[in-house]
């Protein structure tokens, strides 16, 4: 498994880093993910913990557990709560289950495009959104691409809002995802990650909804027949240490972990724009047809339910004007 190489990697450098300065007391940090090991927000998690294995002379050794080898995200971040887990990769919009604010970077249609996303995260609305994580015992250190989520289905094509209507769409265990796929009338199934081909292979569910690369790197393009590029949802991850951990370092630390973290999803972001490209060619390749959907509108609009469902509170709306004022 890959994450054995690389901590062995890591555990190298530590020990000849070691050598060089004298022994150093090695505090091992565990990380979630729930991809495969080649997956962009792997590798960048990868690169995080060698990076501060590097720049901490070894006394801190974060490894990663790919492919949900440590639960599923809500186990995760259940875990987070009491230090059981050290850092992780979180759907921030799957964050607004334990932290209602995080909710606006998972309303349908809110980025106008990447680049407004991370003009978002990255500046100071970013910073406040990592403040109202603390509650749930995580800081937010930097933010990763997820692309855009879009229909998929075994059967029934979906050209229009009107044909998700009553069709079994799987969708990932958090309310931002139940209320936008209900928006549109769909009988919204949420289930884990890793459940959803079986699903699809065995008509348990019509289809589901996610971006090229996690379509391919979970086969579904295999299974599916028809992919509406609606793109309903552009929601960032979140790179997230506890804040336990977060309280417990100096200064000094702390900035090499900010920058670890900045500079993994600066390798993330790239490998995701190249991943986007093959990930759809593959997706046709199988055979699957693309829908492009020339006119959003129509989805844009059916969205108004779920906006009134998931703006529960005042500093939710604060929070969506701010967003909608950057540029
Ligand atoms: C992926 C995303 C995960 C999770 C997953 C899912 O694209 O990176 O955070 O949301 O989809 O659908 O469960």
């Amino acid at each position: 498994m890959k994450h054995f190489g690389s901590l062995t990697k890591i555990l190298l450098t530590a020990a000849a880093l070691a050598a060089v300065a004298g022994p150093v007391e090695a505090r091992d940090l565990r990380g979630w993910n729930v991809h495969v090991p080649d997956y962009p927000v792997s590798l960048g998690m990868e690169k995080f913990g060698e990076l501060v294995a590097e720049r901490t002379n070894g006394r801190f050794v974060p490894s990663t557990f790919h492919s949900a080898e440590l639960g599923n995200q809500q186990q995760a971040v259940e875990q987070m709560t009491f230090d059981g887990i050290d850092f992780a990769v979180f759907n921030g919009g799957q964050l607004g289950d334990v932290a209602p604010a995080l909710k606006v970077v998972g309303l349908p249609y809110v980025f106008r495009s990447t680049e407004h996303m991370f003009n978002v995260v990255d500046g100071e609305v970013g910073k406040r959104l990592s403040d109202e994580l603390a509650p749930a015992n995580m800081v937010a250190l930097a933010w990763y691409d997820a692309g855009a989520r879009s229909f998929y289905t075994v059967e029934k094509p979906i050209k229009t809002p009107a044909d998700v209507a009553g069709q079994k769409i799987r969708v990932p265990n958090a309310e931002i995802f139940v209320a936008t796929a209900e928006a549109l009338g769909a009988n919204a199934t949420p289930m884990a990650f890793a459940e959803v081909f079986p699903s699809l292979q065995t008509g348990v569910i019509d289809g589901a909804e996610n971006n090229p690369p996690s379509v391919v790197s979970t086969r579904h393009h295999e299974v599916i027949k028809y992919y509406t590029l609606d793109e309903h949802l552009r929601v960032p991850e979140a790179l997230v240490v506890t804040k336990t951990l977060w309280d417990s370092l100096s200064d000094e630390d702390k900035q090499i972990f900010r920058e670890a973290a900045v500079e993994s999803a600066e390798l993330q972001r790239k490998l995701w724009h190249e991943r986007e490209e093959t990930a759809l060619e593959a997706i046709k390749a199988a055979g699957v047809e693309i829908i492009e959907v020339a006119d959003k509108q129509p989805f844009v609009d059916a969205m108004d339910s779920a906006y009134k469902q998931l703006i529960t509170d005042p500093k939710i709306e604060v929070f969506l004007k701010d967003i909608q004022a950057v540029q």
